[in-house]
């Protein structure tokens, strides 16, 4: 059966049974891997009112499989707090854990003058060893956090706990406390220890419980501005932030707060004074839109700035929120002129790159985002996937209450949130809600990825290495877009490989001016002749001759 996938899926991609290709997956492994993994392949078919098969997703991966995910710490310091560019974030744990996360991920920061704090080029660590693992590590943190203190004068420092830590049983969150009290800045501990959770999905959470508990509203000054949002999952990889930083700027839109892409610790601290929370990456920040929500009363939206069309939309969005005729008519003139060098950069790559296949593995919330892109491109996507993303971030948001908590959820902390006292000011009356749901608003939703896939397109989460490879042989696409991890395997399959995470070192693919990149890019990847000459010729021809030069 395997052979006849191949064989026609070189030919004609749409003719290939996904049933065939989902056994032809599972074929190899044991009954009861193949069991789990089969709830996590699901063949996508979207019924009249967007409900979509179930899938398994965030559930443990099983021992022995690769595949790419990370881990807790890497999802609390790394993703959420790593671009916040004036917290000195602080690694409690051996070398390795700080020295990997230094600069491995593309968030850029913009410092307005040289005398502004960036830290981000540093990597702050205890160095714990072997006698810190036997004694225990708080002496050293302590020191760790005055020496930073005495150096740097900053605003505040944040701790990151990684695995040992949780083991020998540190006490960050008192030493934290201690050292607040005495530096007389803000200190705050995060226990992300790799190992909690099943992914860096993890370390998300706690990251947004910490921030939301210790930072956001600890600062009533409000920004200047008429419209004011905050912009929350978007982290200016390849300078993504800056592009739409700069859209919304020509709007008339001001950004009081991004979580976090070139963020500063003053932001968070009044974040709660915006008017209105715009999600980008639902999977990592939700949590703090939904705690900023009850607390506070600013409502969220989803938004999306990969895609030009998408773009469009979700500006127009903004300003239907703002209900500003104002706004909406400067949205439109901003959406007019930047889409004029869209559409033909657009026309022109189509030409070229129309119906050719792309595969999207990433994270939690691109491969999504990025399908957008490509059907801007005439392109389709027939197989995507997330490494640590939930059901809702699949499914959507609907599916929300029948999600079963299972004990790796469970060690997560859930804040409970209650509307603050004195601080709690709804931005729109309940009626004014209705109104706006009346005319196609939705508030604190997502609809999620498999809504907006074809039928008989293949979902596939945490998949791993094998099944990368297989894919590849049976459909055989124009490009694959996945990680570091991932990329020279696939390369050396003889496929484009697309770097989604860092870009490779591209970018910005956000916003308009991001969307031509991005066309430009991927109709040079896809149209390259160089795929072609990957066989090196002793594989065609295993006997050179070759002749001395002296001869
Ligand atoms: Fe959100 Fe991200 Fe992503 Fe993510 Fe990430 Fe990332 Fe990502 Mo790499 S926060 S879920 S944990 S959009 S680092 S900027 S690219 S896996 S798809």
């Amino acid at each position: 059966m395997a052979a006849k996938i191949i064989t026609q899926a070189a030919l004609e991609p749409e003719i290939i049974d996904p049933n065939a290709v989902k056994q032809e997956l599972l074929g190899k492994y044991p009954t009861k891997v193949a069991r789990k993994r089969a709830k996590q392949i699901v063949i996508n078919r979207v019924d009249e009112d967007f409900t979509v098969p179930e899938i398994g997703a965030n559930a443990r991966t099983i021992p022995g499989i690769i595949t790419q995910r990370g881990c807790a710490y890497a999802g609390c310091k790394g993703v959420v707090l790593g671009p916040t560019r004036d917290i000195v974030n602080l690694t409690h744990g051996p070398i390795g854990c700080g020295f990997y996360s230094w600069l491995t991920r593309r968030n850029q920061t913009r410092p307005p003058t040289a005398e502004d704090a960036n830290f981000m080029t540093y990597c702050f660590s205890t160095d714990l060893q072997d006698n810190d693992i036997v004694f225990g590590g708080e002496k050293k943190l302590r020191a760790a956090i005055q020496e930073a203190y005495d150096i740097f004068k900053p605003k505040a420092i944040s701790i990151f706990a990684t695995c040992p830590v949780g083991l020998i049983g540190d006490d960050i969150h008192n030493v934290a406390k201690e050292m607040k009290e005495k530096l007389g800045i803000n200190i705050f501990a995060f226990s992300c220890e790799g190992y909690k959770g099943v992914s860096q999905s993890a370390g998300h959470h706690i990251a947004n419980n910490g921030i939301f508990k210790h930072v956001v509203g600890t600062d009533d000054t409000a920004r200047e501005g008429k419209y004011r949002i905050n912009l929350l999952g978007e982290y200016n990889i390849g300078g993504d932030g800056f592009e739409i930083e700069r859209i919304l700027q020509e709007c008339g839109i001001t950004t009081v707060a991004t979580f976090s892409g070139n963020s500063t610790y003053d932001q968070f601290a009044n974040s709660h004074t915006a008017d209105l929370n715009t999600v980008m990456c639902h999977r990592s920040i939700n949590y703090v839109a939904e705690m900023i929500d009850k607390k506070f009363g600013i409502p969220w939206i989803k938004v999306n700035f990969i895609g030009a069309d998408s773009s469009a939309k979700s500006l127009r969005k903004i300003a239907n929120y703002f209900e500003s005729p104002e706004l909406t008519a400067r949205v439109e003139d901003v959406v007019a002129r930047e889409t004029m060098e869209v559409k033909i950069v657009q026309a022109d790559v189509r030409t070229r790159c129309e119906g050719k296949l792309a595969m999207l593995f990433v994270g939690g919330s691109r491969a999504h985002h990025y399908q957008d892109l490509f059907a801007e491109m005439g392109m389709k996507t027939i197989s995507a996937g997330y490494e640590f993303a939930h059901r809702d971030d699949y499914e959507g948001r609907r599916v929300l209450p029948d999600i079963k908590i299972d004990s790796d959820s469970r060690t997560i902390e859930e804040l409970d949130v209650g509307p603050d006292p004195d601080r709690y000011r709804p931005r729109k009356s309940a009626e004014q809600l209705e109104e706006l749901a009346a005319k196609g608003f939705t508030f604190r939703d997502y609809e999620g990825m498999m809504p907006r896939m074809p039928d008989g397109t293949l979902v596939i989460d945490d998949i791993s290495q094998y099944e990368t490879e297989r894919m590849i042989e049976i459909y055989k696409p124009a490009i694959f877009c996945a990680g570091i991890k991932e990329k020279y395997a696939i390369q050396k399959k003889g496929i484009p490989m697309k770097q989604l995470h860092s870009y490779d070192s591209g970018g910005p693919y956000a916003g308009f001016k991001g969307a031509i990149n991005f066309y430009r890019e991927i109709d040079r990847m896809v149209n390259s002749k160089v795929w072609s000459y990957l066989k090196a010729p002793w594989q065609t021809n295993p006997e050179l001759a070759a002749t001395y030069g002296c001869e």
